[in-house]
């Protein structure tokens, strides 16, 4: 590496002086136009983490949900999943350096972290459509180049086929080919396969109304389109031709306002989604005939692909173990059918993907989903191997045969890198198809509890620290008192705060026996966070 080639190039990269970011729940995400310094230089850590574990890093740009003016970038491991925390504390260190001190905090990783510099390092970099993403994705190019690193630019991608392509790439193509081709190949095969017994022959019954919230999302399922001669009919809405990313659409929208995005003709009972703005989240909602909006979240999306899979595992009659994850989000409701009913393990992990995907990997089938419709399913290597034998055993009865085959596909059609919208959505009409399940009927499975998410703007949010997976509040003193108290006022009430982590906010969660029950009490707790 030319210390001196990065010097006089990050000067070209400038940190604006006092700006002071922090690696959050996914990654840098704040204006665009405080992010190029960011850029080039994340684009100079992606080197040292593929130097360091001697294989292909990505660098994805998006911002997800945020409005279309911010922007951030996320660094995806060998194996398609989140940076390693050690690497984020790097991460924040290298963005927040002064100009002069570049350099040393780069040796100082190199240092701390091991890295052979002499290593070759490669690099795959995907972006959303924000307007700021192409350049700023030049700037994470130029960090890269610089550094004598090697990349390849997916250009356009969901963050989701970004986490693929670097599984790919760094299982010498097992796990499917890194190309936008491949991942639709992979994708639509399983989905046909899977559902080949399904469909009926009108087209009516299939048809899915999609909410791309203006983002890479259409892009990405109008290519998928083309790979499906039967089946599923989509119809795409909020495309981005006329509208803005995120703005009154996506699945962050219609999951925090509980309303339908606007750019969407609805007509009661279709079957209708959301994805946000880079395609890693998913939300379903359907007008009723009396015209009530009904809201199908990420828990109740677990609970669907959690029966469905225990229903086959029961047919091959493995002892494979499962277990769900969530985090304080998900709904009471849920947590309790899951429990109690379902009869499967529930566990609760921190908010953000890295920490449920880390603890759904414990299990032969680990599901897990945030509440925000952010989620997939993991499989042990021990679990695939077992069903892939079954799937190939000619001895075995029929009904059997064909359970394992099912789940065969279902494996190829999770994104086992990273909650994925698209194949999130394949797996959902799949099942849907496969238990002739009307989406009212997917509702029904239980109620939600009515609840309330509100932000609050503090001076620093960073003065309230949690603890129990966030369900609790440590500091400042008195606060989660005064939280209990509240609580005691409302029937089948629960309710916590927690900084986020992509926001300058404070979060605020309520639920309750009532909508007006739930408003009241995060109204109450809002007013205890200040
Ligand atoms: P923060 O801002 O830390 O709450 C939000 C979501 C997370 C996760 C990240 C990344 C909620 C309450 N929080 O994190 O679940 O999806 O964004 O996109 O939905
Ligand atoms: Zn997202």
């Amino acid at each position: 590496m030319d210390l001196d080639a990065i010097t006089k190039h990050s000067a070209l990269h400038a940190k604006p002086s006092g700006l002071i970011l922090q690696y959050g729940t996914a990654g840098f995400r704040t204006k665009a136009e405080h992010l190029d310094h960011v850029m080039f230089r994340m684009g100079l850590l992606a080197v040292l983490r593929s130097k360091q574990t001697k294989s292909t890093i990505g660098v994805m740009v998006t911002a997800s949900h945020n409005p279309e003016e911010d922007n951030g970038v996320k660094l995806v491991d060998p194996l398609g999943e989140m940076l390693a925390p050690s690497w984020e504390e790097h991460a924040t260190c290298l963005a927040n350096a002064e100009e002069q001190d570049v350099q040393r905090v780069l040796l100082d990783i190199s240092e701390k972290a091991a890295v052979d510099l002499q290593q070759d390092a490669f690099v795959v970099i995907g972006r959303d459509t924000r307007p700021s993403s192409e350049k700023l994705s030049q700037s994470v190019i130029d960090g890269i180049t610089v550094s004598g690193g090697q990349f390849h630019d997916y250009g356009l991608l969901t963050t989701p086929q970004l986490h693929y392509m670097v599984y790919c790439r760094n299982t010498q193509g097992q796990y499917g080919k890194a190309t936008t081709e491949g991942y639709y190949q992979k994708l639509s095969k399983a989905f046909v396969e899977l559902t080949k017994q399904a469909f009926c022959s009108g087209d009516e019954c299939l048809l899915l109304k999609v909410d791309c919230a203006n983002g890479i999302g259409a892009l990405k399922l109008r290519e998928m389109k083309n790979y499906f001669s039967r089946g599923l009919s989509i119809q795409l809405f909020n495309v981005g031709t006329t509208g803005k990313l995120n703005h009154l659409c996506g699945a962050d929208f219609v999951k925090s306002h509980q309303k339908p995005p606007q750019g969407i003709e609805m007509k009661p009972n279709e079957r209708c989604c959301s994805f946000d703005g880079d395609a890693d989240r998913i939300i379903y909602y359907y007008y009723d005939a009396d015209g009530h909006f009904h809201l199908i979240d990420g828990d109740k999306i677990a609970t669907l692909i959690s029966s469905f899979l225990k229903e086959l595992l029961l047919e091959i009659g493995e002892s494979l173990n499962i277990g769900v994850v969530q985090t304080a989000y998900a709904n009471g409701s849920s947590t309790r059918y899951l429990e109690e009913v379902m009869k499967v393990p529930v566990y609760c992990t921190k908010t953000g993907v890295k920490h449920l995907h880390h603890k759904a990997q414990e299990f032969d089938i680990g599901i897990y989903f945030e509440a925000n419709g952010h989620g997939t399913v993991l499989f042990s290597k021990t679990a695939e191997m077992k069903i892939k034998q079954l799937a190939l055993a000619e001895e075995l009865e029929d009904k059997k045969r064909k359970a394992a085959k099912m789940l065969e596909n279902i494996i190829d059609l999770f994104n086992q890198a990273a909650g994925d919208a698209i194949s999130d959505m394949l797996v959902i009409e799949a099942i849907l198809a496969l238990k002739g399940l009307t989406i009212q009927q997917w509702d029904a499975l239980y109620t939600d509890l009515p609840n309330r998410q509100l932000k609050v703007k503090v001076a620093d949010r960073q003065v309230i620290s949690t603890t129990d997976a966030e369900r609790k509040a440590v500091t400042p003193p008195g606060l989660q008192e005064a939280i209990d108290n509240l609580v005691k006022k409302y029937k089948l009430s629960r309710a916590f705060v927690r900084p986020s982590g992509t926001e300058d906010i404070v979060r605020v969660y309520a639920e309750a026996d009532s909508q007006e029950s739930a408003d009241s009490l995060a109204h109450e707790v809002s007013l205890a966070v200040f």
